[in-house]
């Protein structure tokens, strides 16, 4: 039995009622998802998943749930990786029966960057549910309940999955100097949410900013507040959240979010097994089998190593998060975006210029897309070589990123401390301020009421390019999911032979035994070997200039 079968017999309301009045902290496991996307650029493939999933279900029915999707997951898998991000849930559903799946829901955004109608909302939360996910966590880029009720009323409308409102965080309420991000700030937020229908509260920690005190003073006031239970997120970037942790469920918050050791850290959540281990034998106790936790440790340690090559992470904890507040799943993009720029060794200037950024558009709540916005100014500022000052005087001199003047347009909605006038008006100066405008065709909008037609209908809508070259990839390669991951990203190396298990128990052994040197044409012989014969094939060398 684990909190499937739970949330099947008792209903969303009581299960949320249950959750409430538990005495074990109840544990997320999010290495599924926001881990790889905090790590490794969010590419761990379904393989890599299902290798260890059936495991954690038999070794860790007691969690919560796992966050095996949404968020970016669904976008790299299309773009990156060739995967059906449909086919991936249903995978894992049928893999881990047992403990309820999670996903990360952008609001209108859905697992998008923009706000898409409500009937793609709509359409999108019910095949979600059907194909296997049981909680939705959803937020809004700007803390916007208004832009999360589609999402929150077709959870809703389920009627067996959970819906779970987060607040978005940022700052440190605990600081007597804050004066927008207060405690009734998040109040205000928090009764909103309730009164939209939340059945869980999530407090959405992106960067890692809420500090021990001011975990106590918001899971008090919420707990206290409302009825509802309070489910804690962190990422470990500034290396000390476990204290928090301690300090929030020392207070009364109801779950926490965790990953696999080596899964865990920096931008990544803090550790399943310090966790357990900090509440283990005091009345907060998991439930969970630190030695079964730790038994799991050794996968990922081994799945990570294949994936090196997406490292995206810090290298080591920062306290200047407190001072740029990047979010986890942000920094570790950022980096790769500096360094494809040109401007890897100038990232302290990023992170200055950020910060700057975030105060000049009026110190948003930073969580996809906002973050993106605020990251966009700040790489173009620095790659432009312009202060800060310069800009924000005289913002019409300047090439300014278009999900800046999207953000200063109102596409994102209205920021917490209003608009930045006269920096707004004077940036939008002469330059369209009309809204796109995000209609779907009478024949999208049918094939959204088409079980058979959703799916590839969502895919399409969400992301066009990626679905058509996921498609393609399909039609010319067939299924690549059961490749392993060294097949699939590296190829074959000299000397090397991998065994590629097709549909219906068909096997090939394929082996690259030697590569010639080019021809005057840039064409190499590679001589492969398959199912033990030699063959050559005759290949172009793209790296040789025509
Ligand atoms: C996402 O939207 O993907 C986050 O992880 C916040």
């Amino acid at each position: 039995d684990g909190s499937r079968q739970r949330l099947l017999t008792l209903g969303p309301e009581g299960f949320a009622t249950a959750l409430r009045n538990q005495d074990a902290v109840a544990v997320t496991d999010t290495t599924f998802r926001d881990a790889h996307q905090s790590l490794l650029a969010t590419r761990v493939r379904t393989s890599g998943l299902l290798g260890v999933a059936g495991h954690v279900a038999r070794l860790t029915p007691e969690l919560l749930s796992i966050e095996a999707w949404g968020g970016a997951t669904y976008d790299v898998a299309l773009r990156f990786l060739h995967e059906d991000p449909w086919e991936r849930l249903a995978a894992l559903r049928e893999t881990v029966p047992n403990i309820c799946l999670q996903m990360l829901l952008r609001g209108r955004n859905t697992v998008g960057y923009t706000p898409y109608p409500d009937s793609v909302a709509r359409a999108f939360v019910a095949e979600a549910a059907d194909t296997g996910i049981d909680i939705f966590r959803i937020f809004d880029a700007l803390n916007n309940i208004d832009a999360m009720r589609p999402a929150i009323d077709a959870v809703r409308d389920t009627g067996t999955a959970i819906a779970e409102v987060a607040l978005s965080y940022t700052g440190d309420l605990a600081n007597p100097r804050e004066t927008l991000y207060t405690l009734d700030y998040y109040l205000r937020l928090a009764e909103q949410a309730v009164d939209a229908g939340a059945h869980i509260i999530a407090i959405k920690d992106m960067a890692g900013l809420l500090r021990p005190a001011a975990a106590t003073e918001l899971v008090e006031a919420l707990r206290w507040n409302f009825d509802l239970p309070v489910h804690v997120h962190t990422h470990d970037t500034p290396g000390g959240q476990l204290a928090t942790y301690l300090a929030a469920w020392q207070a009364g918050a109801d779950a926490v979010d965790g990953a696999s050791a080596p899964m865990a850290g920096t931008t990544s959540q803090p550790a399943l097994s310090a966790i357990v281990a900090a509440a283990a034998h005091t009345e907060r106790d998991t439930g969970l089998d630190l030695a079964n936790v730790c038994d799991l440790e050794p996968y990922w340690e081994a799945l990570r190593k294949v994936y090196a090559p997406f490292e995206s992470g810090l290298p080591a904890p920062t306290g200047r998060v407190y001072t740029h507040e990047i979010p986890g799943g942000q920094l570790s993009n950022l980096r790769q975006q500096a360094i494809a720029l040109g401007l890897g060794d100038r990232f302290e200037k990023i992170e200055e210029a950020y910060a700057d950024a975030d105060a000049l558009l009026g110190r948003l709540i930073k969580v996809t897309p906002s973050s993106k916005v605020v990251g966009d100014l700040a790489l173009h500022l620095v790659g432009a070589g312009v202060g800060i000052d310069e800009f924000a005087a005289d913002p019409g001199r300047f090439d300014i990123p278009d999900s800046v003047i999207g953000f200063l347009r109102g596409d994102l909605g209205t920021p917490a401390a209003g608009w930045p006038e006269p920096f707004r008006e004077r940036a939008l100066q002469g330059r369209a301020t009309a809204r796109p405008t995000a209609e779907l065709s009478a024949e999208d909008e049918k094939a959204l009421t088409e079980p058979g037609e959703r799916r590839g209908t969502l895919n399409r809508l969400l992301f066009p390019g990626p679905t058509s070259e996921f498609l393609k990839h399909r039609e010319q390669y067939g299924d690549t999911t059961g490749l392993s991951a060294n097949q699939f990203f590296y190829g074959l190396r000299q000397g090397e032979e991998h065994r590629v298990e097709l549909d219906a128990g068909v096997e090939l052994l394929i082996g690259l035994e030697a590569i010639s040197e080019p021809d005057d044409a840039g064409m190499r012989t590679v001589m492969c070997i398959l199912n033990g014969q030699l063959r050559p094939v005759s290949v172009r060398d793209r790296s040789i200039a025509a």
